[in-house]
């Protein structure tokens, strides 16, 4: 008999301990659920059950599982798996060894090695596993007794080991622990290992145990998982940018806008009190369909209207943080986009913990801030005065740290400036357009956040990267038109200017007339 077929994508893992399981009649009707929601692997993990009742289960399990055409594995208990007749076993370090439970299993049975580092990698590669169970990889109240939490960084050394060794593309990896739909974009992402060749090495799935056992609604805890697997790989920068220099790819920004006029898309601003009438207004002049609603309970039925959401942490507050996390999720879930606008994120250390909350509750496609924001988002500990931006770093790291941060988080990041630094992790852009005047009126640099938003509701999905530099352009080159009307006598009257000219850009644009482009100030 060949080797079963496995998808990796989402595995569940067995629990019936009370903490886990609050009603251990519902057991078979959560995996039942579980698998009616997708889940594509189920493993069966009971530690303290007699011999005689685990195989009772796992009979009773196997047919379950065979009804969906999903394999059923058992934890540790190669016996279990050989009297029950299914499709394999997994094998923590502490468990029988790999070559014995091979010898017993035979070529055909699927058999899993929990590994949490690079040495027990390669010796689980060596003996012949199907797949390894990296953890843990969060901390996590299911698994007291786990060796080490290795985090995204763990995970990613153990792909880069897996590659050069020759391994990558025989053996499977899923990683485990404390995973959930709050981290598991983020861990997708962040695992990615950048080999030297241009491919990026990914995890085939993820493993969970209470993130369905204990969900209140395991199918749709499961469907939720789900589509934040099959999402989350999906990120590969952008394509279009390597025909830069081409004014084929300038031309881009001409549709991407007038795909914008068309659609209206939806921008879902949590923003903070001092810009929304204005990042409204914004908005709608470059042709987007702004709702600004803080209340993060809505962000589910608004995420499903196709648009995207900016989360600006500009007036931070402990409630408004439950609202980012719940946005967040919301739109992580039904996949559409999120621009992440630290404001002030060095300024104090509630928002410095505040920054790193928010990375780790879910997926943000677009970081964009001024350069000690960036700086603080990255990890470095420095204080700024207020909102204020500071000119301290060389143009060369600049753009090492937008590239460096936009690899970490898979991601765009944008640091503005005098000049802008724009990179997917793999290419970058500068622009220099703009004008001083709008450093003198306030919350241009949020609004240039709701801008973003609305070129990457319409465009995410074709190119994450030219959204973003369209928006840049059309924004800065209104910025520069505006300030030269001879009605505008300064930052007050620029204002009004401004809105004009971002309106009087797009429409031009939708008529053909792309003159304003050729101010534009790319490298
Ligand atoms: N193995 P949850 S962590 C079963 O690190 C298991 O090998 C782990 O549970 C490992 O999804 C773990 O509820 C428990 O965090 C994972
Ligand atoms: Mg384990």
């Amino acid at each position: 008999m060949p080797k079963p077929k496995v998808n990796y994508s989402l595995y569940l893992v067995t629990d019936s301990t009370p903490a886990v399981l609050k009603d251990p009649s519902q057991f078979f009707d959560i995996v039942e659920k579980a698998l009616r929601g997708g889940v594509t692997l189920v493993q069966l993990r009971e530690k303290t059950a007699d011999t005689g009742e685990i195989i009772g289960i796992a009979k009773k399990l196997h047919k379950l599982t065979k009804k969906y055409e999903v394999p059923l594995l058992i934890n540790d208990r190669v016996d279990v798996a050989l009297a029950v007749g299914c499709e394999g076993v997994h094998i923590g370090q502490d468990d029988m060894d790999l070559e014995t439970a091979r010898e017993l299993l035979g070529d055909d049975k699927i058999i899993g090695v929990t590994v949490s580092n690079v040495e027990e990698a390669i010796k689980a590669c060596e003996g012949g596993a199907d797949y390894l169970g990296i953890g843990t990889v969060y901390a996590t109240p299911t698994k007291t007794n786990t060796k080490s939490i290795i985090g995204a960084a763990g995970v990613r050394e153990i792909l880069a080991v897996m590659d050069s060794a020759g391994y990558y593309e025989k053996v499977n990896t899923v990683c485990i622990g404390g995973l959930n739909k709050t981290n598991i974009p983020r861990i997708l992402y962040q695992s990615q290992h950048f080999g030297d060749k241009p491919r990026v090495l990914v995890l085939n799935g993820v493993a969970v145990v209470s993130a369905i056992m204990s969900a209140d609604d395991p199918e749709e805890a499961s469907k939720e998982l789900m589509t934040l697997v099959n999402s989350s790989q999906k990120f590969r920068g952008s394509s279009l940018i390597s025909l830069r220099g081409d004014r084929g790819v300038l031309e881009v920004v001409g549709d991407i806008i007038k795909k914008v006029h068309e659609e209206k898309p939806l921008t879902h601003n949590i923003t903070n009190l001092v810009v929304q009438n204005f990042a409204a207004n914004v908005a709608l002049a470059v042709g987007g369909s702004p709702i600004m609603a803080n209340y993060g309970e809505e962000a589910a039925d608004l995420a499903k209207l196709g648009g995207s959401l900016v989360v600006n942490m500009g007036t931070v507050t402990p409630e408004g943080l439950l609202n980012y996390y719940k946005a967040l999720q919301a739109y992580n879930v039904a996949v559409q986009p999120v621009v992440f606008d630290p404001v002030g994120a060095g300024a104090t250390s509630v928002r410095r913990e505040a920054v790193k909350s928010i990375l780790a509750n879910g997926y943000l496609d677009v970081i964009k801030g001024n350069e000690g924001e960036i700086k603080t988002v990255w990890g470095s500990v420095e204080q700024q005065k207020g909102v204020d931006s500071r000119d301290s770093l060389t143009p060369e790291d600049k753009l090492d740290l937008v590239v460096k941060l936009a690899r970490r988080e898979q991601n765009v990041v944008v640091m503005t400036g005098k000049t802008d630094y724009v990179s997917d992790g793999y290419w970058t852009v500068t622009i220099s357009n703009g004008h001083e005047y709008l450093g003198l009126v306030t919350g241009t640099g949020c609004t240039l956040g709701t801008a973003i938003s609305v070129a990457l509701a319409a465009y995410h999905k074709e190119d994450k990267l030219w959204a973003v530099v369209t928006a840049m352009l059309h924004f800065e080159i209104a910025a520069e038109i505006a300030a030269e009307r001879e009605d505008v006598k300064g930052p007050g009257t620029f204002i009004s200017a401004f809105l004009d000219e971002l309106y009087n850009i797009r429409i031009a644009t939708v008529n053909g007339d792309m003159k304003w482009l050729e101010r534009a100030k790319v490298t």
